[in-house]
């Protein structure tokens, strides 16, 4: 019997195998094509390979199971309305290889403990649910009543029902997080962290403090008539490869994009459209007119600088720059942030916090200057920082000094992730969910909900490290992998009694797991759903809040398969009972009736069955567009945020963890990042070679990377292999999740408590 490959050996010790080009200038363009096929075929046959791909992002297929990209009207889509990535997340979901019973007869929990993600994932879809009884190190089959009884005993016989923590991870859609939060609540607990936690939770905060509503503002009709679009922390070359298509129709127009990131991404400066001839033959087009290479954590010196410049501008020609009618009816705070910015920016501080020039900066103020419509796009490369949401904040002052909030073509554009990240917070996943919601949920299942706010993702792991956590339950997501401290948050998660995973694939949290541990496989988005009241779709919820459906098409992937409302509705019947209240059978046969309850409990979902069905579905109105801003003022709000960087002292660097191109989050799909000239290894660090030389490092040395934190801990990634690259100085970038284990648990956002993922302060310590 073959051995796993450990994830050791999978990433390649020392790097080893790792071969270094230069990186891409561009992005997408035929090879994009042509290695989405390439992987895909690999995966699955060519019959189901058109299947998926064909039915994909259409007014009457599924949603892309990748990210929360909004689709084009109805009408106006591509008859292949996916990218290279979108392509390969289908298909591995859509793979042909089967997980058995005789596969966890084949290897221990420890041995698939100690396998490689990539390995795990490619053993393909689990077919039947799976029990790991206390003591044993195998998995065995269990049929889905006893597995549910199981969790329903454990539930009940919690002392408190904060013992329990329920995870969700952004693909569920929404009428499986609806369910799952209600059950939740049921039960007693608010304990409902997300992904959302560790990735745009930052955004939210920062904007529902100065907007009133945690979301962005912007459609897609906005990114193609802005005058100019900043785009920060984001590579979507790799992330959000169709914004790529919409920046190129921006282009197109007339407007202009100023990049921002310490990386030279290549889907940031040249676009290739594989959907158009020209894009195929030709140069393509360029993005960015503009390409600030900032330092880590450097974005909120940037934007008081230019809000600084903005200011300096009306003083100079008054009237002119800022809209003063916009302030004057519809902010707060105005004065007191300007006194702010005026007497506190530093040019040296600015220059030493983001490694830009004063022209650099100059010149986006020039182009801001020359744009009516401005809008900023950002995603993790902002929201990952201790200073993150201040940063966001500056942001929104930014768009509110001339008036860019609200309107068309302009506004603030977190990018999200998962496909239905933010559809999931809007049913109600969320330890914190405001009074409102609450109210109108317990009034329509007539229960009090709880009123003490329950953990996020972080607290969670501190809870579960500190034994006071009995029972974890995943929907979707790979808890250990995405997390920080990966030793830390492992020991937690064997701490649990019982721990349950609802998922399509095996993945790392299935092995690292608690005393008790079930597997319950269910359908994927791809997959024909049929419940007793006949076939059934669920709804998500994209970036631009356009809510529509998704209907399976391929065959599930075993018989055995439940869909993820059935396991939950099942199991809320088992552990609570059907009542009239409640008719969890009623949900599991028609999920119209879920909707039905959504409609009345979720403002903006009046009428949700009839609208959820038409193509295209409809778009939540967000009230910042009709000039209402539900802040504690009642206005749209400037805030005052003290300075902050992430300054390395000597002989340090600043690490941020990304993803490759080839990846989904905790999953990597090969080892290679393409655009980026990287193959075969993903144990790699990039470092600038200037730093290198500081450092007396050699190109190619070995190295283990140490995290250096107040607690004194050694988290050490080991057996590395240093790539000069051409990042910011001072800064250094290596994969998630391979080097989650460097992130302290207690470094996080301020506010939104979101690990630090982007700015760890490392060392390198040369290996002998
Ligand atoms: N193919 C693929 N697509 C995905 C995902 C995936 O794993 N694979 N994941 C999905 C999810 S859940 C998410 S949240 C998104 C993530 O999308 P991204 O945010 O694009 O993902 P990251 O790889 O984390 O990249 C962070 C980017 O920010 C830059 N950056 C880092 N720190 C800073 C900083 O301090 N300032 C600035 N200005 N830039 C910085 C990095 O150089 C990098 O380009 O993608 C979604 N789409
Ligand atoms: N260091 C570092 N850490 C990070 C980040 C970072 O940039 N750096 N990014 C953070 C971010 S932005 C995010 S969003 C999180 C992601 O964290 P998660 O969302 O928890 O992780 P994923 O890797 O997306 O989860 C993959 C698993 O989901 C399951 N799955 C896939 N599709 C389905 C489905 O349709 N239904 C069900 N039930 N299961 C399914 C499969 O079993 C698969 O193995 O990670 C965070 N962690
Ligand atoms: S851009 Fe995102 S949603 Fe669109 S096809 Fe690609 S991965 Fe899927
Ligand atoms: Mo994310």
């Amino acid at each position: 019997m073959q051995k796993p490959p450990t994830q050791e050996q999978e990433q390649d010790p020392g790097g080893e195998h790792a071969e270094i080009t230069t990186p891409k200038t561009w992005a997408a363009g035929v090879p994009a094509v042509e290695h989405a096929m390439t992987y895909s075929l690999s995966q699955t046959t060519v019959r189901r390979t058109g299947l998926t791909l064909l039915n994909m992002n259409q007014t009457k297929g599924f949603d892309c199971p990748g990210c929360a990209w909004p689709d084009p009207e109805p009408g106006h889509r591509h008859k292949n309305e996916y990218c290279e990535n979108g392509a390969k997340h289908v298909n591995d979901e859509a793979t042909s290889r089967r997980i058995d019973a005789d596969f966890f007869r084949r290897y221990s929990v420890t041995e698939l403990g100690r396998a490689s993600d990539l390995w795990l994932n490619q053993q393909g879809r689990l077919t039947e649910p799976m029990l790991k009884r206390a003591g044993s190190d195998h998995y065995e089959p269990i049929n889905w009543s006893d597995a549910l009884g199981l969790i329903a005993d454990e539930l009940r016989g919690l002392d408190s029902p904060d013992e329990a923590v329920f995870y969700t991870s952004g693909r569920a859609g929404n009428e499986p997080a609806f369910v799952l939060q209600l059950f939740a609540r049921l039960l007693g607990t608010n304990n409902l962290p997300d992904c959302s936690n560790m990735c745009h939770e930052s955004s939210g905060a920062a904007l529902h403090e100065t907007l009133g509503v945690g979301k962005g503002d912007v459609s897609l009709l906005d990114i193609y008539h802005a005058d100019l679009i900043l785009t920060l922390g984001q590579n979507p070359g790799s992330n959000h490869p169709r914004m790529l298509s919409a920046l190129e129709e921006n282009k197109r127009r007339g407007g202009r994009i100023v990049a921002v990131n310490p990386l030279p991404e290549a889907g940031l400066m040249r676009f290739k459209n594989p959907q158009k001839p020209r894009g195929v033959i030709g140069g393509g087009t360029p993005l960015a007119d503009q390409y600030l290479q900032v330092r880590l954590g450097g974005d909120l010196a940037l934007f008081q600088a230019l809000n600084l410049l903005l200011l300096e501008a009306e003083e100079a020609a008054p009237g002119t720059v800022l809209n003063r009618p916009f302030i004057d009816a519809h902010t707060s705070g105005f004065e007191e942030f300007a006194d702010h910015i005026r007497s506190s920016v530093s040019w040296p501080e600015v220059l030493a916090a983001t490694g830009l020039t004063r022209q650099e900066i100059e010149s986006v103020r020039d182009l801001v200057l020359d744009s009516k419509r401005v809008i900023v796009c950002w995603a993790m490369g902002l929201t990952q920082h201790k200073h993150a949401v201040p940063t966001i904040r500056e942001i929104v002052n930014f768009l509110l000094l001339r008036g860019n909030i609200g309107k068309p073509g302009a506004g603030a554009c977190p990018v999200r992730g998962h496909s239905n990240v933010q559809g999931d917070r809007t049913m109600g996943i969320w330890e914190q969910m405001p009074q409102q919601f609450m109210d109108a949920l317990g009034k329509e299942f007539g229960f009090t909900p709880p009123a003490k706010h329950g953990y996020d993702t972080v607290d969670a792991i501190r809870a579960m490290r500190d034994g006071q956590v009995k029972v974890f339950l995943g929907l979707a997501g790979n808890f250990v992998r995405a997390t920080p401290d990966s030793e830390v948050t492992e020991q937690a998660m064997r701490r649990c009694r019982l721990t349950v995973h609802i998922s399509t694939k095996l993945n790392r949290s299935h092995a690292v797991c608690g005393d008790t541990a079930l597997i319950l496989p269910t359908l994927g988005r791809t997959e024909k759903d049929m419940q007793a009241g006949g076939e059934q779709f669920v709804t998500v919820e994209d970036s631009m809040s356009q809510v529509h459906a998704s209907h399976g098409r391929l065959e599930p992937a075993s018989n055995h398969l439940l869909s993820e409302v059935a396991i939950l509705s099942r199991l809320g019947r088992r552990t609570l009972g059907d009542s009239a209240a409640v008719p969890w059978e009623q949900f599991e046969a028609d999920y119209g009736t879920i909707r039905d309850r959504i409609a009345r409990v979720v403002p903006g979902f009046e009428n949700f069955n009839a609208r959820a069905v038409r193509p295209g579905g409809f778009g939540l109105q967000n009230p910042v567009n009709e000039g209402v801003f539900r802040t504690a003022s009642g206005k749209a709000t400037f805030s005052s945020n003290a300075f902050q960087s992430l300054p390395a002292p000597e002989g340090h660097l600043i690490l941020q963890t990304l993803r490759s191109h080839d990846q989904w989050n905790t999953i990597p799909y090969t080892t290679n990042d393409r655009y980026r000239g990287v193959h075969g290894s993903r144990r790699i660090v990039m470092v600038n070679p200037d730093d290198l030389t500081a450092l007396g490092l050699p190109d190619g040395a070995k190295v283990d990377v140490v995290s250096v934190w107040r607690d004194g801990v050694e988290r050490r990634a080991e057996d590395f292999r240093v790539v000069g690259y051409p990042t910011a100085r001072g800064c250094a970038a290596a994969y998630y999740p391979e080097a989650n284990v460097l992130v302290p648990l207690d470094s996080v956002a301020e506010t939104s408590n979101t690990p630090t993922s982007k700015g760890v302060l490392v060392r390198l310590e040369p290996r002998i």
